[in-house]
């Protein structure tokens, strides 16, 4: 279940994390459609446990399965669904098939109504008791298969995918996305159940629905979050045969290099020579919405150049499944998203440029990053070619020879004569610009029958990224 069953040439997900349906549907119709986005992963759908102060994070504590959160309801999720599908964009819900919600005192009253007592393990919203769960006990040793697979991952009730009930309801909650039009799920929390389990819930699953344009037997696609830096106990290698798995290697390392910890001339052997997992079973990121809070090597917006760079190299260099993260504006872990004095999340809303203002970041309207989901359909099914670098943190690369990008993450300029590998002519650069009636209005480069063009960026430009590509020709 390794195929995004993407529409066309598209190939980049968007990760409109904490976004409300209504506004997710406008969004597939009036930017992510026209721009080339291939699918949209949503924050999970199902109803969650309600925690003082709204933090994003309440919605990894499920009450139950009814479609009613923060995000919207039911009719309005079918609604988004279709009309994303209708203008090719797919929808991936992130699932929560590990736990429910973790201890709370007393009744609690979730995001459709539905009361649950989670400290007794009971949510008749489903219904499920405590004979569902494992037994309570705390994960302290992480490489302890056991500990990991059937304690409790940060305290949340740790379901048994093992019994035939619970195997029934996750299936039943699967199958019902399904039949409102998905084309797959972000599984939370993979590691954490047995891929035997998931082997049969996954295999259980209704094929597509025909009736949103799916093909005949279309499997859903899944893709499993499963955090293996090596050498763990728990390995992705164990799920990557079940669907793709999260590459959360690839994220450390592209934020390494682009923090300048790693020259950039090394990722010429970027992918499964650096290790990762086969490029049809990497889900590949630069941030997610867990890391991308962590300090350390990861990037996030709050470094925008850097982040610009990281992600015109993902999306242009052929390896993996690619994923774009868009936030909203954070100071620390807890915070929600946008939301109003009745803590009712807010609509992102556009300046005239089209960039988002009321505490979205929408780092997908970026168009250095807009423009790269644009190339990478622009340049799909070619080959890297015409590697070059000058030993240190200057790289460009060919697409064939439909697309080409270079980077300068020295700290002074790039200004030669390099083989863009391009049929001659004048190509805009769709990062400092946009091809616009004809015309560029960022840098331009011309390109001679040899294939080179004069490239020049500055180390204090703006960018640090130039990117040609066929659909962008003056
Ligand atoms: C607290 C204590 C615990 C204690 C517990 C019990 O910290 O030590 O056992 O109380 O009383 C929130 C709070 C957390 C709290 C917990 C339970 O932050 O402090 O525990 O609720 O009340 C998200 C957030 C978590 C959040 C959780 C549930 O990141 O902070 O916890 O949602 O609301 C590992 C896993 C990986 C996981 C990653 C975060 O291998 O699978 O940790 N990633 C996924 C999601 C992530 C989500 C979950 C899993 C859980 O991407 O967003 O956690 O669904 O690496």
């Amino acid at each position: 279940q390794h195929n995004p069953h993407w529409w066309g040439n598209r190939n980049t997900i968007v990760h409109l994390f904490e976004w409300k349906w209504s506004d997710i549907a406008q969004e597939c119709e009036n930017f992510l459609g026209p721009r080339g986005f291939a699918g949209v992963q949503v924050s999970p759908v199902n109803e969650n446990i309600i925690s003082a102060g709204r933090p994003w994070w309440e919605r990894y504590q499920p009450i139950s399965y009814k479609l009613t959160t923060r995000s919207g309801d039911e009719e309005e999720f079918g609604d988004m669904v279709r009309r994303c599908n209708d203008v090719g964009v797919r929808i991936y819900v992130d699932v929560l098939l590990n736990h429910m919600s973790g201890d709370f005192d007393g009744v609690a009253v979730g995001t459709a109504g539905t009361e649950a007592e989670p400290g007794k393990k009971s949510f008749p919203g489903v219904p499920y008791t405590a004979q569902d769960f494992h037994p309570t006990c705390e994960i302290t040793d992480w490489n302890d298969r056991f500990q990991v697979q059937q304690c409790e991952l940060v305290g949340l009730k740790d379901l048994d995918q093992s019994s035939d009930w619970v195997r029934s309801k996750l299936i039943e909650f699967l199958d019902h996305l399904i039949e409102l039009g998905v084309a797959g799920f972000r599984v939370d929390a993979a590691k954490h159940m047995a891929s035997e389990d998931l082997e049969y819930i996954y295999s259980s699953l209704s094929n597509l629905n025909i009736d949103h344009g799916f093909p005949h037997n279309s499997r859903p696609f899944i893709f499993q979050e499963v955090i293996d830096h090596g050498h763990e106990t728990v390995s992705r290698d164990e799920y990557k045969d079940l669907g793709a798995v999260t590459e959360f290697r690839f994220s450390e390392e592209i934020g390494n290099a682009f923090r300048g910890n790693n020259a950039l001339m090394w990722l010429q052997s970027w992918g499964t020579g650096w290790g990762f997992l086969p490029s049809g079973q990497a889900l590949t990121f630069v941030d997610n919405h867990d890391n991308q809070r962590d300090a350390g090597a990861v990037l996030n917006y709050k470094s925008p150049k850097q982040y610009k760079m990281a992600t015109a190299f993902h999306l242009a260099y052929p390896y993996g499944i690619s994923r774009v993260m868009s936030s909203f504006a954070f100071d620390d872990h807890d915070t929600p998203p946008p939301q109003d004095a009745q803590e009712r999340i807010i609509s992102p809303e556009f300046d005239e440029d089209g960039a988002c203002v009321n505490g979205w970041i929408c780092e997908h309207r970026w168009r250095q990053i807009y423009a790269m989901v644009g190339f990478k359909n622009a340049v799909r099914d070619t080959e890297i070619t015409g590697w070059w670098d000058n030993g240190d943190n200057q790289i460009s690369f060919c697409r064939g020879n439909k697309g080409f990008l270079a980077i300068n993450n020295n700290l002074y300029d790039l200004s030669q004569d390099l083989n863009t590998c391009l049929p001659q002519g004048t190509y805009c650069d769709v990062i400092s610009g946009s091809l616009i009636d004809g015309s560029c209005t960022g840098k331009s480069v011309t390109v001679n029958e040899h294939g080179y063009g004069y490239i020049h960026i500055g180390s204090d430009d703006f960018d640090g990224v130039l990117a040609l590509h066929v659909d962008a020709k003056v």
